[in-house]
């Protein structure tokens, strides 16, 4: 089955009860049985449900992975991977990371045990120098949340040797699986924020670990159940609905994404652009070739003041301001304050994510009317120069 086919039929026969073409949202929490220890292989809907099943199913499909576990968030399906880890182990994670995920490693997970290095895994020596004895998993963002650094999946797979034991963990959000496939890589597991391109429309909260490993499975799958962390049957529903249409939506998305970049990257006012399509980014030539598109998400910082991005991103009409990313509408988004403000000031500006970098998701409305906002709100920084202030930030 090719991906398109499998967003619309992997795990969505019709329901067995009914025949119902389309999955139906099983709103049950509990299942009645025939006779004690005898029930049709449903007992409670925090272990099984068939909207659940369905979407897992779905998205296992999606990242061509053999089974798939479905959460409540993102952040539920990255805490449920580091489960499969024990107090005492060491995780490599790359320096440049959604915030919140920086948040739970350092500031929830390390109080259990668990011990962070934080490298810029684009250096393989980096990475290598980091790995300590103890070390258990490698967590791999790629492109990275929000400097669009690309980490070479197969390159980190192969240093699973020098570190006995260890997996390699890829958060696949920024890419989807449409233009990255981590687990035909090398990969052990695959986690979501399906709140992002999956679901596609910023309407409904989820995560995901997919896997082919069935032992790393089973011990997510346990945690799952004992944690408890897994979304309601109507949550399931609308990313199942929202992955149908994937393929279309990934492929506007990176077409305008590309239009919008080159615009930037041309542009006087404009210092720098962050965008794997573009054959300035330093790893351009890996993004060619471990991903089959660029995805749908642009960075960039202007030229003059760090101020000048505040300015800039409260005067966006058709890029909301707002944090995520991924929904058909375009988003703008400042790190610092926002997606990243969980990372200390120090920290964040070490690995680049200064006060003056802003972050696009671009959405798949005309190209055109995006261009013509962008445009605007340069020209309209550039005629009233340092009016903006961390405060004057709409939120
Ligand atoms: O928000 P949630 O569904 O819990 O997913 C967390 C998460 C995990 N991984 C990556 C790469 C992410 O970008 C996110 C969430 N990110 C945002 C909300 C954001 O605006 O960057």
């Amino acid at each position: 089955m090719k991906f398109s086919t499998k967003a619309i039929h992997a795990g969505q026969g019709a329901d067995p009860a009914t025949g119902a073409t389309i999955v139906p949202i099983y709103q049950t929490s509990t299942y009645t049985q025939d006779a004690v220890g005898e029930h049709k292989g449903f007992d409670y809907s925090r272990t099984v449900n068939p909207t659940r099943i369905a979407l897992e199913a779905q998205l296992a499909a999606l990242e061509s992975a053999e089974y798939g576990s479905a959460f409540a968030s993102g952040m539920a399906a990255t805490a449920a991977v580091l489960n499969i880890l024990s107090a005492g182990d060491h995780v490599v994670v790359t320096d440049d990371l959604y915030g919140g995920t920086y948040r739970l490693f350092s500031r929830v997970l390390s109080r259990y045990g668990l011990e962070f290095t934080y490298v810029d895994m684009a250096d393989l020596n980096a990475v290598r120098a980091a790995i300590k004895p103890n070390t258990k998993m490698f967590w791999i963002e790629t492109p990275t949340n929000p400097l669009l650094k690309l980490i070479d999946i197969r390159a980190i797979c192969a240093l699973r040797d020098a570190a006995p034991g260890s997996i390699v963990v890829v958060d696949n959000t920024f890419a989807s699986p449409y233009f990255q496939q981590p687990v035909a890589l090398g990969a052990d597991v695959v986690v979501h924020s399906t709140t992002k391109y999956i679901g596609g429309h910023s309407d409904v909260v989820g995560g995901a670990a997919l896997t082919s490993n069935k032992d790393l499975y089973e011990i997510v799958k346990f945690h799952q159940n004992a944690v408890g962390g897994v979304p309601g049957p109507n949550d399931a529903w609308l990313t199942m609905r929202g992955a149908k249409t994937l393929a279309l939506r990934m492929r506007e998305h990176a077409k305008n994404a590309q239009a919008v970049a080159e615009f930037l990257e041309a542009h006087d006012e404009v210092d720098r652009v962050y965008y794997p399509g573009l054959p300035s980014h330093p790893q351009h030539e890996l993004a060619k070739r471990q991903m089959s598109g660029f995805g749908g998400m642009v960075s960039f910082t202007l030229k003059g003041p760090e101020q000048r991005a505040i300015d800039f991103a409260n005067r966006m009409h058709y890029f909301s301001l707002a944090e995520s990313l991924g929904g058909v509408e375009s988003l703008i988004c400042h790190p610092a304050r926002m997606t990243h403000g969980s990372i200390p000031k120090e920290e964040r500006e070490k690995r680049g994510v200064t006060d003056g970098l802003l972050r696009l998701s671009v959405g798949i409305e005309d190209i055109d009317d995006l261009l013509a906002d962008l445009s605007q709100a340069i020209d309209a920084v550039k005629a009233r120069p340092n009016t903006g202030t961390l405060e004057t930030l709409r939120r």
